[in-house]
């Protein structure tokens, strides 16, 4: 594996989930030197047993490859670049202020979580360290502890506000590139986060409620129908806050995401099968709360957080 003395190139993996183990993979892959920070011991333990493999799909054959991994509380702190891949309902307090010891102040964070409103959240808990954002349409299915496929080819949108050092991006940019992803610079990530809300506002609670890959989404009147009612209320909501782009063109985005990732299970449904918590309070939840503060009502978002929440507490 390539070693190389300077602090940018070291690379952690915060987070052993769909994206997390894709991210990795990929990484090591392409001959990258990264750490997985897992949230158990039990899933390092695994990874550095068994290596971590990415199941055959996209034309890409199966792979597996050698992993290094450590439960996030085992962690030593880096100064290099953490690909933070955790979901937004991770970043409790406490997450932050072992977040800080583990990335000192100059160390580079970058967050793929989905929503919005996380990015400030590092920022204040955070401060000195320098901040990029990550914004995917990649589609990961996390099929075992230490195994992903990768489901649907997508991008990564990457950017700043213009704090993060011009050479930092370029290293974050590269070694994604490197690893096989289809990287774009932006200078647009509020619009790009918002976009991305868009589609999850629609895409994840519907597969998740419906129990549908993403590729079913668009396949009967019905749901079109459903995807298309909580697809017009978001955009308004959003277009409130500045979201750029015609209804119609954003809607074929979603489309194009939904084919790009057909066999993808979405990230909600994925937490939902898993028993787990679900991203729906920073995602629709959000939209609600964004309408509420321009006082608007958004009754589709509402019933969908409703309704995902409902789902999560049957187990
Ligand atoms: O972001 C996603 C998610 O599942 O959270 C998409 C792009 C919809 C892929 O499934």
């Amino acid at each position: 594996m390539e070693r190389n003395g300077n602090m940018e190139d070291r690379t952690a993996v915060l987070g052993g989930g769909s994206l997390g183990l894709l991210l990795a993979g990929r990484l090591y892959a392409a001959g990258r030197e990264c750490v997985v920070w897992t949230r158990t011991r039990e899933q390092a333990e695994r990874l550095n047993g068994e290596g971590l493999r990415i199941e055959a799909g996209n034309g890409l054959p199966e792979r597996r490859t050698a992993a290094c991994a450590r439960a996030w509380e085992d962690a030593e702190p880096t100064a290099g670049i953490v690909l933070l891949t955790v979901k937004q309902t991770a970043l409790s307090d406490r997450f932050l202020k072992r977040l800080a010891e583990l990335v000192p102040p100059g160390g580079t964070i970058v967050p793929f979580q989905n929503g919005i409103g996380h990015v400030e959240a590092l920022r204040k808990a955070l401060p000195g360290r320098q901040i990029a954002v990550a914004v995917t349409t990649e589609g990961a299915w996390r099929t075992g502890a230490a195994s992903v496929r990768h489901t649907g080819h997508g991008d990564i949108r990457l950017g700043d506000d213009g704090e993060v050092r011009p050479e930092t991006l370029q290293v974050v940019e590269r070694m994604l590139t490197e690893a096989g992803f289809s990287v774009f610079l932006s200078k647009q990530l509020n619009n790009e986060m918002m976009r991305k809300l868009l589609i999850n506002a629609v895409v994840n609670p519907l597969t998740a409620i419906l129990r549908i890959p993403n590729g079913a989404l668009a396949k009967t009147p019905e749901r079109l129908e459903l995807a298309k009612a909580l697809f017009r209320e978001t955009y308004e909501v959003l277009r409130a806050y500045g979201l750029e782009g015609e209804s119609e063109d954003l809607w074929e985005t979603l489309t194009r995401v939904c084919e790009a990732t057909a066999d993808n299970r979405s990230s909600m449904l994925q937490d939902v099968e898993a028993g787990k918590e679900t991203e729906v309070d920073s995602i629709n939840g959000m939209i609600v709360r964004m309408a509420a503060a321009k006082h608007s009502d958004a009754p589709w978002n509402r019933m969908a957080t409703a309704l995902v929440k409902a789902l999560h507490d049957n187990g």
